[in-house]
């Protein structure tokens, strides 16, 4: 009987969140050039590593048909583009035949990255690929490419947005169904469109302003011009509060949602994660204070990424190790986006009122009354009641108002596992909100924080309208500028370095 069999399985690297303190980030934007291509040209094995059956290396960059001359035997013309060639591969020096693979031509501007392209989709061996990759190096021109190289080189030959970008590395980094329709749904770009389309419109609003402030003493200026700058500075305002007010889901289905298994000693918390993960990762004993530390696993829950957190049991305790612990329990609890509260239900009260009052009085003991509007109750040991007390408690429970959704659990027979699966599964699925449906979300506190700048510098337009005009069209300038940092239109070097940074190399 195991009820979360193909329900949950391990989630072994959740997206990382790119911490990197903005702040510092945001001096010496510069407009970022784009199409400038490269003299360099690079290579590097774009698939995993590791042993595998077809490995594709790639090469981009003015160099690749030199490549593709002298590794494959092309003397004559080049192949036919995007169409693939079964050749020998040599190594242009000693002309030893190192594989027989596939070899695909991509001339400029239809590859990826914009240049001229090759990939050779050769046996997935690490002899194989590293002869491949030493014979690569010997031609004129080439390097191995940096992390993210390739993907860089399509955003500056405008293949892709920023936007985009992001979206692209979500999607390899992708763990859940859930996080990969976020990923792709960004990646096709109707974040980035979304964004485009307002600093559209404050580029329009600009030019309104600017040209008021010109010319509209010469009366060339229809009047209402600064009245429609009004209503369209209004609407985005709008527009972005409801787009901001997103209780994060994105941002959640990106890095995975944390739930915080919270309660007394020994009610069964660690027995919990060990029935919902189904291995034992967290020591199981009936010495009351067992768990100390906060044991965390990764895990895919109905397709969304979840991870979930065990903690020590809350009491008092002198014992400076477990008081640490405590504390730690608590901190999480205050982050959590979910919170299990785990109680032994064979120490409840028999009576249902009172087994309510004690279940309100823990629940104020565990976290503020705030926090409780995301807590699932689970009452564990049901093994332990006997059938009609049992019965009695998940009937009447459900009648009392101001208490959070209670489930019926035994960790030991694995009875009401499933219908609180099912229950948690519902929590994590409104947290994140569903991916594909509505407009697009937000997914990085990156955009957040350009997106808070852009609110605040609409703001200063409207304060200035009537007073001072100069600094009102300096807060629609500068709110563009917010938006460009978004979209990669205006951005520092800084900050691409490290959203490329965080791609494979070889993508
Ligand atoms: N009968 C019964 N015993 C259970 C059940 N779940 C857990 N236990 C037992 O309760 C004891 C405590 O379980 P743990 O999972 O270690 O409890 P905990 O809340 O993590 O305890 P601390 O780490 O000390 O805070 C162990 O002896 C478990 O075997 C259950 O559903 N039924
Ligand atoms: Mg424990």
């Amino acid at each position: 009987n195991k009820p979360t069999q193909n329900y949950i399985r391990p989630c072994y690297f959740l997206i990382p969140s790119r911490g990197t303190p903005l702040s510092r980030l945001l001096c010496n934007c510069d407009e970022v050039s784009a199409g400038l291509a490269s003299a360099d040209t690079i290579f590097a094995l774009s698939s995993g590593h590791g042993r595998c059956g077809v490995a594709v290396v790639r090469v981009s960059g003015p160099a690749s048909v030199t490549s593709l001359r002298s590794m494959a035997g092309l003397t004559g013309s080049l192949p036919p583009p995007r169409k693939a060639l079964l050749r020998s591969i040599t190594d242009p020096l000693t002309r030893e035949v190192l594989d027989r693979g596939l070899v695909l031509w991509f001339p400029a501007p239809h590859s990826f990255t914009g240049e001229d392209s090759v990939e050779f989709h050769i046996h997935g061996g690490p002899a194989v690929i590293t002869a491949v990759l030493e014979a690569l190096g010997s031609v004129p021109g080439m390097r191995p490419a940096e992390a993210g190289e390739f993907t860089r080189r399509a955003f500056q030959a405008g293949k892709l947005g920023l936007t985009e970008v992001e979206g692209l590395g979500d999607l390899i980094h992708a763990e859940t169904e859930a996080q990969r329709r976020l990923a792709l749904r960004q990646m096709s770009g109707e974040l980035g469109h979304l964004y485009q389309d307002w600093s559209n419109k404050l580029k329009r609003c600009l030019a309104y302003v600017e040209a008021f402030i010109d010319f509209s003493e010469d009366e060339l200026i229809e009047d209402g011009v600064l009245n429609q700058v009004d209503r369209v500075v209004c609407n985005l305002q709008t527009e972005m509060e409801q787009h901001l007010k997103d209780k994060r889901k994105g941002e959640r289905l990106r890095s995975g949602v944390q739930v915080v298994i919270a309660g007394a000693t020994n009610a069964g918390k660690s027995s919990l994660l060990n029935s919902i993960c189904q291995r034992p990762a967290a020591i199981v004993s009936p010495i009351a204070g067992t768990t100390r530390d906060v044991v965390e696993t990764a895990l895919d829950i109905g397709g969304f990424p979840v991870l979930l957190i065990d903690t020590a049991g809350l009491r008092d305790s002198l014992d400076v190790v477990e008081r640490e612990g405590v504390r730690r329990a608590r901190e999480r609890v205050e982050q959590a986006d979910l919170t299990l509260v785990v109680v032994d239900c064979s120490n409840l009260p028999i009576d249902t009122q009172q087994a309510a009052a004690f279940l309100q009085e823990h629940l104020k003991s565990v976290m503020s009354t705030q926090k409780q509007n995301n807590c699932l109750l689970v009452l564990n040991k049901t093994d332990l009641l006997p059938e009609e007390q049992r019965q009695n408690l998940d009937m009447e429970l459900r009648q009392v108002s101001g208490l959070p959704p209670a489930c019926l659990i035994s960790c030991h027979s694995n009875e009401g596992l499933q219908d609180f699966l099912t229950a948690l599964h519902g929590n994590v699925k409104t947290l994140c909100g569903d991916p594909l449906s509505g407009a697009p979300t937000l997914t990085q506190a990156r955009h957040r924080t350009h997106l808070q700048q852009c609110a605040a510098a609409l703001a200063q337009y409207q304060r200035y309208r009537d007073t001072d005009l100069a600094l009102a069209a300096e807060g629609v300038r500068s709110a563009l500028t917010s938006l460009g940092r978004i979209t990669g239109r205006v951005g520092a070097e800084e900050i691409l370095d490290i959203i490329f940074k965080d791609f494979c190399i070889g993508k």
